[in-house]
């Protein structure tokens, strides 16, 4: 039987792949009024925010939907030179790891916050895959405003999801390794030393501002990808497994072998009891936690010690593993709670689990054995059905508001919908080409707002016109309001996409902070006027307090630098408007430009190693006379006596 399964997927692989050369059937998908329905006139606003995951380059995108128009690259672990992101001397501390500043990651999963499951879009959530890290995005001024590291996980793909109410972020690691003193041990020791830890951090209803509350402590498998459950689920996740075999060479071979693999159901309600009861154990354990403040218009990095960890082998009612085949990518809940959906990859059905079902297994007990200590429950009385037939390579399922589930399916390039109560399959449609994540605005959530689905495909082919080597990835938006999906439009996207959110514009877009009330800048270096423009020298450092204002600096020829001193550019825009912001770049910095928003200050560092006269000038073209807001400063020698003057 698993060889037939082979054969077939196979088989399937070389007809996805031989497809991708004909863009014949691609074109005879699209009927009708495609056009009109994802045409947002000039002047037109969006109906959608759609909040994209740019995997490789780290930052995420923002995609108007349905026109599919990027809106912006919000940057968030990658540095980002456009606006200096990483490279001002404020935003520096963001990148800041316990190895150290690191300029870039591997951005998969996107979260919106939620109440009472619902989206309240106050917050974006994002992992960082390489360095384990999370990210926090505050959708008033879609800012990367915390970055908050991950102790004791390597490869943070399973994060970040979210509870109903935002009270947890969950980070399972996709690695597991052996932590602490003993981290130094033969890899064939695997099975005895290495963990596998999932991060439960609190989320402030208030601010937002995420705290690691605790760790769990569980068998070395690789954790993919997790869901909370919600509504009549809600205080339980559950997080797709694989390497169940805890295999630690050619994973591809050694961990396909078995059947099953598992999802893991936690009890989290349960978990956070345990640790309010003070049953959690507090090991040394080192990360950094960097926030942004937003009066001060810059960073703090601070780093932690230790984290709170619980073993859910002795506390025994905490983790149970339900089998699922084979190898499962997403786990996700349906909009009720009541459905636990896994998508196997090497699986040629997708199970589809019941809550209920499995409360009452656990209550019976009705195990089939135990993992490290942890029960296993049986497949059968936790399963609600089966889908057969849906396809090959199922990778991630989202919902709409009307019953259906849509299930991307890698290797036969198709996306299949599928009633969650009958399991029966009611249409199918191709996509250009092997898709990965789906996109329903509000599809994770307990109340779709269904309308639109976006598939992020992994291979574009001959979608675009063709760019060399590298092509940018495809994006393809279905509607899904009737009884068929109908496909509407390619767009291409920013970096790799994994996962992405959309929710309704109405939520936030009349919210948006325009500007930063000067009054209110707290930086110790902002300048309240122009009158406050000046240099300053101590010892060999230079502070040069700048002012830009439509169309020029103050001051504007500054002398008395010299070789080897460390000069700081602290610019205030003083605008007070929406959209004026400025540039600040300087002929001879090694380093990116500033963008200053209207009502903040940010600074430049700078160690000129030449003397000269250098240049400096606005890079945001501001106003007619943008051309003429420009400087000089000269460099002299170092040791030479030329004074301060500006
Ligand atoms: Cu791209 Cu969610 Cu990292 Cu699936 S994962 S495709
Ligand atoms: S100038 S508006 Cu550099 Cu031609 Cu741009
Ligand atoms: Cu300021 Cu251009």
């Amino acid at each position: 039987m698993k060889k037939q399964v082979w054969l077939v997927a196979c088989g399937l692989i070389s007809v996805a792949l031989a497809s991708s050369c004909k863009p014949k059937g691609a074109q005879s998908a699209i009927v009708g009024d495609a056009a009109a329905k994802v045409y947002v006139a000039p002047g037109n606003h969006d109906e959608f925010y759609n909040i994209v995951s740019g995997g490789f380059n780290g930052q995420i995108s923002v995609v108007g939907l349905p026109s599919g128009r990027v809106l912006k690259v919000l940057p968030v672990f990658s540095v980002n030179p456009e606006n200096g992101w990483g490279y001002s001397e404020e935003s520096k501390p963001m990148l800041n790891t316990s190895q150290g500043f690191v300029p870039w990651d591997d951005l998969h999963h996107i979260a919106i916050s939620t109440t009472n499951a619902e989206h309240d879009a106050r917050w974006a959530f994002a992992n960082g895959n390489n360095t384990p890290r999370i990210a926090r995005i505050d959708l008033n001024s879609f800012k990367t405003v915390e970055i908050l590291e991950i102790p004791n996980s390597a490869g943070n793909h399973s994060s970040p999801f979210i509870t109903q109410n935002t009270e947890y972020v969950v980070a399972g690691t996709r690695f597991s390794i052996p932590v602490g003193e003993n981290s130094d041990v033969s890899i064939d020791s695997y099975k005895d030393n290495f963990k596998g830890y999932i991060s439960f951090i609190g989320v402030n209803p208030e601010s937002g501002e995420m705290n690691l509350s605790f760790q769990l402590e569980a068998p070395p498998f690789n954790f993919d990808l997790a869901r909370a459950g919600k509504n009549k689920s809600h205080g339980w996740f559950f997080f797709s497994t694989y390497n169940t075999e805890m295999a630690h060479t050619l994973l591809e071979v050694n961990a396909s072998q078995k059947d099953k693999d598992f999802i893991m159901a936690v009890n989290w309600k349960k978990a956070e009891e345990y640790i309010n009861a003070g049953k959690g154990v507090m090991k040394p354990a080192k990360y950094v936690h960097n926030k942004w403040n937003e009066e001060t218009h810059s960073a703090t990095s601070t780093t932690v010690n230790e984290v709170l960890t619980l073993d859910p082998a002795v506390l025994k009612d905490i983790v149970y593993f339900i089998p699922c085949p084979k190898s499962p990518h997403g786990t996700d809940t349906d909009p009720t709670g009541e459905y636990i959906v896994g998508s196997g990859k090497l699986a040629a059905i997708i199970p589809v689990f019941s809550f209920t079902k499995m409360l009452a297994a656990i209550e019976n007990k009705d195990f089939e054995g135990e993992v490290n200590g942890m029960p296993v429950l049986k497949y059968e009385s936790v399963l609600h059905g089966e889908v057969v037939k849906p396809g090959l390579g199922p990778l991630h399922t989202e919902f709409d508001n009307r019953g259906f589930a849509y299930t991307s399916m890698f290797v036969s390039s198709e996306i299949v919908k599928w009633n969650v109560e009958t399991l029966e399959v009611v249409d199918r449609v191709p996509t250009y080409y092997s898709v990965g994540h789906l996109s329903v605005p509000g599809g994770p959530t307990g109340k779709p707002h269904g309308k639109y689905m976006v598939a992020y495909n992994k291979i574009t082919k001959d979608r675009y016109l063709p760019t060399g080597p590298e092509l940018a990835h495809s994006a393809q938006l279905y509607d899904i309001s009737g009884d068929k999906m109908q496909l509407l439009l390619d767009f291409p996207t920013i970096g790799e996409p994994h996962y992405a959110e959309a929710f309704p514009a109405s939520l936030i877009k009349d919210r948006q902070v325009k500007f930063y009330p000067i009054e209110k800048n707290q930086s110790p270096y902002a300048l309240k006027g122009v009158k406050d423009a000046r240099v300053e020298r101590k010892g060999n450092e230079v502070h040069v307090y700048l002012t830009s204002i439509r169309s020029n600096f103050r001051p504007d020829n500054i002398e008395g630098v010299h070789v080897g001193d460390e000069v700081y550019f602290h610019v205030t825009n003083l605008e007070q408007d929406w959209d004026v912001p400025h540039g600040f770049a300087i002929k001879g910095a090694n380093t990116a430009e500033l963008l200053i928003m209207p009502g903040e200050t940010s600074t430049l560092k700078w160690v000129p190693d030449r003397v000269g006269i250098f240049p400096f000038y606005c890079t945001d073209f501001c106003s007619a006379l943008h051309q003429e807001m420009q400087g000089y400063l000269r460099v002299s020698p170092k040791g030479s006596n030329q004074p301060l003057k500006f």
